[in-house]
């Protein structure tokens, strides 16, 4: 079967009238062949040490990546608590000033629901299963890594919005400093805080930039018409969803401009959550993004987003099928099964060294091309077709 142009939605209607839906739908689905490391998982929780005597480390997942020095960077999330006890659960929280103490319920206890391996809920709060910190490690190779010696490595919650921790850090090298937006968690909600740095040793922590509830924020690697853009994930309440937002700013920590750019799907496997990745990949075609979505199963699969070049708030294409999907036995089965989730990459040409979280307990890689991705997002005049066709992926 020859390539179908996608390039003007007039030659693609004059083409598909030819096809049935089922042929039509082999042209559509064309299958992105992301390489897995052969070494995978590349860091597993054994082979990180507790920040803490007592604490256990039971997740090591979803990194932020950057290059520094020539060396690969990866800024790891460290879900740690107690060793656990029969017959009840326990789990570290900090108060404002940075002690920790250990919350524990016996897990008979009629009011608690522990149905979410993530999360503890108790007579109406919802805690946190584990406290995250932030981590660096290094490697030449991209596949090996250590932690530095000559760096102070850990990075962790402080004050009243991270009392639950900090999680899933996107890095983002605007000329030569790196912009950290994570999210914050405490019982005061869910947030994005934003640090930022020159040299791995002095922070700079500008606070909370995302108020609840809000996640999954990365920032866009240079200015676009003289304003800096990120994506957020805001979550409504009653009305609305998991969609993922844009938003535009000049000085990095006031955003405005807000736009709805991308909304979850009904029978897609992005149904329920989507939430981007790591800062998006300026192609000749657009902004081109990684994003996960997660479906009524809780589980997350990886799927692309194009926006145009010059106004990001203009959505190009977006991937019909996942292009990175949970499958290997490090994916499907871990703390939290079926999840593959990044918020790290490096490019180099048409290589995307993707990193990420698989089953919310080790780290893994993968490289991806771009110019595959790129083949395989179809416009967005095409998706609406697929959508009125009622062609589920
Ligand atoms: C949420 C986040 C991620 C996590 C996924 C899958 O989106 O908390 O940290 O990896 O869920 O559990």
């Amino acid at each position: 079967m020859g390539v179908v142009s996608f390039n003007s939605s007039h030659a693609f209607f004059s083409r598909i009238s030819h096809y049935h839906p089922v042929n039509l739908c082999q042209i559509i689905l064309e299958k992105i062949s992301g390489m897995r490391f052969k070494e995978n998982p590349l860091i597993k929780t054994s082979d990180i040490e507790p920040s803490i005597e007592g604490l256990k480390v039971e997740c090591v997942l979803n990194p932020g990546v950057f290059k520094y020095q020539g060396k690969t960077w990866l800024l790891l999330r460290v879900a740690e608590r107690p060793v656990q006890k029969e017959n009840q659960i326990s789990f570290p929280v900090l108060n404002g000033s940075g002690s920790m103490k250990i919350i524990s319920f016996d897990t008979n206890d009629p009011d608690l629901d522990l149905s979410d391996a993530r999360l503890v809920k108790h007579k109406g709060i919802t805690y946190l299963s584990t406290i995250s910190h932030l981590r660096l490690v290094q490697s030449d190779d991209g596949i090996h890594f250590s932690e530095p010696t000559d760096l102070c490595a850990e990075i962790h919650g402080k004050g009243p919005y991270e009392t639950f921790g900090i999680e899933d850090c996107r890095v983002t090298q605007i000329n030569d400093t790196f912009y950290l937006t994570y999210t914050q968690v405490s019982e005061n909600g869910v947030g994005v805080g934003l640090m930022e740095t020159r040299d791995w040793v002095h922070f700079e922590r500008k606070g909370m930039i995302l108020p609840p509830h809000n996640k999954d924020c990365s920032l866009f690697t240079e200015k676009i018409n003289d304003n800096y853009y990120c994506f957020h994930r805001p979550s409504g309440i009653d009305i609305g969803g998991n969609f993922i937002w844009l938003a535009s700013s000049k000085n990095l920590t006031h955003w405005g401009n807000q736009t709805c750019l991308i909304k979850t799907r009904p029978g897609y496997w992005d149904s329920v959550r989507i939430g981007a990745g790591a800062a998006p990949i300026k192609t000749e075609r657009g902004w081109l993004s990684i994003y996960h979505g997660a479906d009524e199963n809780n589980r997350y699969c990886l799927g692309a987003l194009l926006l145009d070049l010059d106004d990001p708030t203009k959505v190009v294409a977006r991937s019909e099928a996942p292009i990175f999907e949970p499958i290997e036995e490090y994916e499907t089965c871990g703390f939290f099964g079926n999840v593959v989730f990044t918020n790290g990459h490096l490019v180099n040409g048409d290589t995307i060294s993707m990193y990420y979280g698989a089953a919310d307990e080790v780290i893994c890689g993968a490289t991806l091309s771009i110019s595959e991705i790129l083949h395989s997002l179809k416009s967005e005049v095409v998706s609406k077709i697929i959508t009125r066709l009622n062609i589920n992926f």
